[in-house]
């Protein structure tokens, strides 16, 4: 059982207790606990072994006992009979953005709305505007919230994604008389989130006593203990779900003869819009293109390597991460495909925390993990004052760690740390710091933390201000979202894109799967106006540092070159050009 199911249901509880209005004291207690049992460092049971986690404090006697009962049965009691007095679908309405256990207790205490069936009804008939302290403009937002939760319904992140993947090819190495393991679909082209998880396998050719029939191989996989559901299984397909730490995933695998491997991958990478391209190309040229192979009438002319395809039409090989049917095949028949930047290029990351405000870590574990990691340097981002709730910093806090960043620096061998703060840009579009105090740092990455529901106008004003700032660096995360729970802000991105560029100012693609903030396609409008790729993980512990590959396939995603990342500078070069505020002049 992991900290991270124990945790849940901590939170969960306080949540039913704050929808049935219970007591207010005990609901922050399971919230602290919650949150504490979350960031742990190691496994709660071990911790209560040592007894460790009863010397933690926020977490009292009676919330140990819980932990305990978890730990020998698997479940907690008290959770249980939370659960049991209420409606269980009533829970499901957390799911939409901008819904909490208030919202809840007041939809169902005068609505009688217990599930979202019933809240939709509710919405239909005009009534949960009329709640006191809901109002039109909440209502609509439920109901945009609504529709957001049912298109991403079904979906996964992509780091979710790799997990699962990573479960089932371990699973599949083991098995007698495979060959090659390729993963396929959305999740090879690295996209934001996943429907399924394509894996595709060949079987070993020639009479070796391993050998196994693609039926034996479905066989196999469907009876793998991770395994929860077949949806079915032939002679050369399966699909299943299987469980993982987070959430249940789809995994389709088919097996493929060796002969149309490059074939296959190509089919079962995508994306449609890529493939159905490809096959009207082949279908110009008098050819036939499917799962097994490019076809001359019946003889096979490529389908042993991905490669001889894209050839045999006459294009340029497609990096998986740019076949999305956005401008790549045009590119690709014009020998014009970008250099995609890699993670080799990374000698960097812009968007770290520590434990001066909400990281796990300190300056000095930070900088040893980014040197681990073969970078030049790195770049400390701790929160402002006004993100309290992170235990954001003062201006004097600030000014003391800026001194102790060059004190480290001063000892530190093979990497260099970069001054920074991640500054809240306030409702008016003003810094959290004054500009005295932002002129001593290497580099300010401005984020908008609060009031990201506001208008188009608002949002968009906010940022476009805190890009005039000529010490601002990069936007963080500029468009807020968080993928599968809260929409992005309504911003002009288009409008954000001519002035970062105006300005000189970076993005900032934000690593963290949850965010990938900017997206792929906005990547790639900023990089079409000239304006510079930031990447930042925004790490809160040194193993948050290792996020830096899905900002990197983000980036690369938007067709992102290493000169339109400044991650890729040499620390010189970056140096220079930090000096001032970022030019639009080309980076050599
Ligand atoms: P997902 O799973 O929704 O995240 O997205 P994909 O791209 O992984 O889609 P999926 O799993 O339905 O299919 C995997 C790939 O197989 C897809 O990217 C392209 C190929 N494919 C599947 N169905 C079709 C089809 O009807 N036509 C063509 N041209 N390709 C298909
Ligand atoms: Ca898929
Ligand atoms: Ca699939
Ligand atoms: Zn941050």
């Amino acid at each position: 059982m992991s900290n991270a199911a124990l945790s849940a249901i901590f939170e969960q509880m306080a949540d039913v207790m704050e929808i049935l209005g219970q007591d207010r004291f005990r609901i922050n207690s399971y919230r602290t606990v919650a949150r504490i049992v979350g960031e742990l460092p190691t496994d709660a049971a071990a911790m209560l072994e040592t007894g460790q986690l009863a010397k933690t404090p926020g977490i009292g006697k009676s919330s140990l006992a819980k932990i305990e009962e978890f730990i020998k049965t698997g479940r907690i009691k008290a959770h249980q009979e939370l659960l049991a007095g209420i409606p269980p679908t009533l829970l499901e309405l957390l799911n939409i953005p901008g819904v909490g256990p208030k919202s809840v207790k007041a939809l169902y205490e005068n609505l009688s709305v217990k599930s979202l069936a019933d809240l939709e009804r509710a919405l239909g008939e005009g009534l949960v505007e009329t709640l006191p302290g809901f109002g039109v403009k909440k209502a609509a937002a439920i109901r945009r919230g609504m529709e957001f939760i049912e298109k991403a319904a079904g979906r996964i992140r992509l780091d979710q994604a790799i997990v699962a993947a990573a479960t089932v090819t371990g699973y599949l190495h083991e098995l007698p008389g495979i060959d090659r393991i390729q993963p396929a679909g959305s999740l090879r082209r690295r996209a934001e989130t996943i429907g399924d998880v394509d894996i595709l396998v060949t079987t070993r050719g020639g009479a070796s006593k391993d050998e196994q029939t693609p039926e034996q191989i479905i066989t196999a996989f469907t009876k793998a203990p991770f395994v929860d559901r077949v949806l079915g299984a032939g002679g050369t397909k399966g699909s299943v779900i299987i469980h993982t730490e987070t959430t249940p995933v789809q995994v389709d695998i088919r097996v493929v003869p060796p002969e149309s491997f490059g074939a296959a991958a190509q089919y079962f990478t995508g994306s449609k819009a890529h493939n159905v391209r490809l096959r009207e190309i082949a279908v110009k040229a008098g050819l036939r293109l499917n799962e097994y192979g490019l076809f001359k009438g019946e003889t096979m002319i490529a389908g042993v390597v991905e490669e001889e395809i894209y050839d045999k039409l006459g294009l340029d090989f497609v990096d998986p991460l740019l076949r999305e049917d956005r401008g790549e095949v045009e590119a690709a028949q014009k020998h014009a495909l970008p250099q995609l930047v890699r993670l080799e290029d990374i000698r960097g990351d812009f968007h770290a925390h520590t434990t001066a405000t909400d990281g796990h870590n300190t300056i000095e574990e930070m900088a040893q993990a980014a040197k681990e990691l073969g970078y030049q340097f790195l770049c400390i981002t701790d929160h402002s004052q006004s993100t309290s709730i992170a235990n954001g910093q003062t201006p004097q806090r600030l000014a003391k760690q800026i001194k102790e960043v060059h004190k480290i620096n001063a000892k530190l061998k093979g990497i260099t740390l970069l001054a920074g703060a991640e500054v809240d840009i306030l409702s008016d579009g003003s810094l959290d710091f004054d500009d005295k105090l932002l002129a001593d740092l290497d580099f300010v990455v401005a984020s908008i933390h609060s009031a990201l529901g506001g208008a188009r106008e608002k949002v968009t004003a906010r940022t476009l201000k805190a890009m005039d700032n000529p010490y601002v660096t990069s936007i963080g995360h500029p468009t807020g979202r968080v993928i599968g729970y809260r929409e992005a802000m309504d911003l002009d991105m288009s409008a954000v894109i001519e002035h970062a560029a105006q300005t000189g100012t970076a993005l900032e693609v934000n690593a963290d799967p949850s965010r990938l903030d900017l997206k792929d396609v906005h990547c790639k409008m900023a990089i079409e106006a000239g304006v510079k790729l930031a990447i930042g993980t925004d790490a809160h512990s040194a193993a948050g540092l290792m996020l830096m590959p899905f900002g990197v396939a983000t980036a690369a995603r938007g067709w992102a070159t290493k000169t339109d990342v400044l991650n890729t500078l040499p620390l010189a070069k970056l140096q220079k050009l930090l000096k001032a505020k970022l030019t639009r002049s080309p980076i050599e």
